[in-house]
């Protein structure tokens, strides 16, 4: 069967380099991008792209049927911080986009697989924080962190009860130097290369030892790829499935910087994202996704930095 897949949120840190990717594998001419605002040139370029508001469920459901889509990958949403400063409104944009794209799976007799990612956020203050394991206790209590649990729920019910192929990761702090990240509490691990490569110094708004679980985009990215390509009856979750690969710290990050800028320094005022990283896990036990899917991360601290280094300064000519 040919797939036509749509990206809603094609312009941001994961969509647009999953676009690409996918446009590798499926053709490009078979991967639809959308987003609410312009996405780089390349993604402009290399195939179609359209500007598309998911909340708009009537654009939505002509946009699949023209498009012949039978996958939908979808990358909206607003992250930790920033849906902290709006609550209700991220709420809303959260769960009732979800549900749009849910929604027309179920009608759209084409539309068969859905991947929607969750986060590491559905972790509360009560969940164990060293290797988190796949099934454990869920209190998040923040409003992003609400939104995934719910989320999963939602996308495993329709699973159950309608028969969508619905797939799911929990990402980790995801770090990458295509696009800047969109106002999550990891952002941090992203900001302090530019920071240190521009100014030699970086003011961090996490404290020096809070550990989280980190993954490099290339890992994410061929990640999410293979557990949408794997057969659905090695998949025994329906939910999210945990996800690791790095686990560190600021100064551990800084310090491994200072390796290949010596002269770098780093400060720390930790903010309002401080109090949400404190409940999140240090790190993540992925022995389900190994086993079912084959779920392999490559990327070191080390290397992941060197790549880090290396691409920001080609970015920003330095
Ligand atoms: P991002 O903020 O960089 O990108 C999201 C994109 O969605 C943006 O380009 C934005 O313009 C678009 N968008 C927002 N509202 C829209 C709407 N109404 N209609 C169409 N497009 C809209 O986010 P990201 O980091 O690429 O994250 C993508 C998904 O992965 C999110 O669900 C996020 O929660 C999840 N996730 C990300 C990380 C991470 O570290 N990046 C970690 C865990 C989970
Ligand atoms: C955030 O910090 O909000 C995201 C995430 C881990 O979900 N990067």
């Amino acid at each position: 069967m040919k797939e036509n897949i749509m990206i809603i949120g094609a312009s941001g840190q994961i969509g647009s380099e999953l676009t690409l990717r996918l446009r590798e594998l499926y053709g490009a001419g078979h991967v639809f991008a959308t987003d609410l605002k312009e996405p780089p040139s390349d993604v402009r370029e290399s195939g179609p792209f359209e500007i598309l508001d998911v909340m708009d469920d009537k654009r939505l459901i002509h946009f699949v049927i023209r498009n012949k889509i039978t996958q939908i990958y979808h990358l909206a949403a607003v992250l930790s911080g920033n849906a902290e400063k709006l609550p209700m409104q991220a709420w809303h944009i959260n769960m009732n986009s979800l549900l749009n794209v849910l929604d027309l799976a179920k009608e759209v007799e084409e539309l068969h697989k859905v991947f929607w990612p969750s986060s590491i956020a559905i972790f509360g203050p009560t969940t164990p924080k060293k290797n988190t394991p796949q099934l454990t206790i869920t209190e998040p209590n923040t409003v992003y962190g609400i939104s995934k649990l719910a989320g999963e729920r939602w996308i495993e019910y329709f699973y159950k009860r309608y028969g969508v192929d619905t797939r799911s990761i929990r990402y980790p702090g995801l770090i990458s130097y295509k696009t800047e990240p969109g106002g999550g509490t990891t952002d941090y691990a992203v900001e302090i290369f530019y920071q240190a490569i521009k100014h030699g110094r970086y003011e961090c708004f996490l404290d020096h030892d809070t550990t989280l679980p980190m993954l490099f985009m290339a890992d994410a990215i061929e990640a999410t790829v293979r557990l949408m390509e794997s057969e659905a009856d090695k998949l025994s979750i329906h939910a999210g499935y945990n996800i690791g690969g790095l686990s560190f710290s600021p100064e551990e990050l800084a310090a491994e910087i200072k390796k290949h800028l010596p002269e770098f320094t780093i400060t720390y005022k930790p903010d309002f994202r401080q109090a949400i990283a404190e409940t999140w896990p240090e790190s993540i036990d992925d022995s389900v996704a190994r086993r079912d899917w084959g779920y392999q991360p490559r990327y070191d601290l080390a290397e992941m930095t060197r790549v880090m280094l290396q691409k920001i300064k080609e970015k920003l000519n330095k």
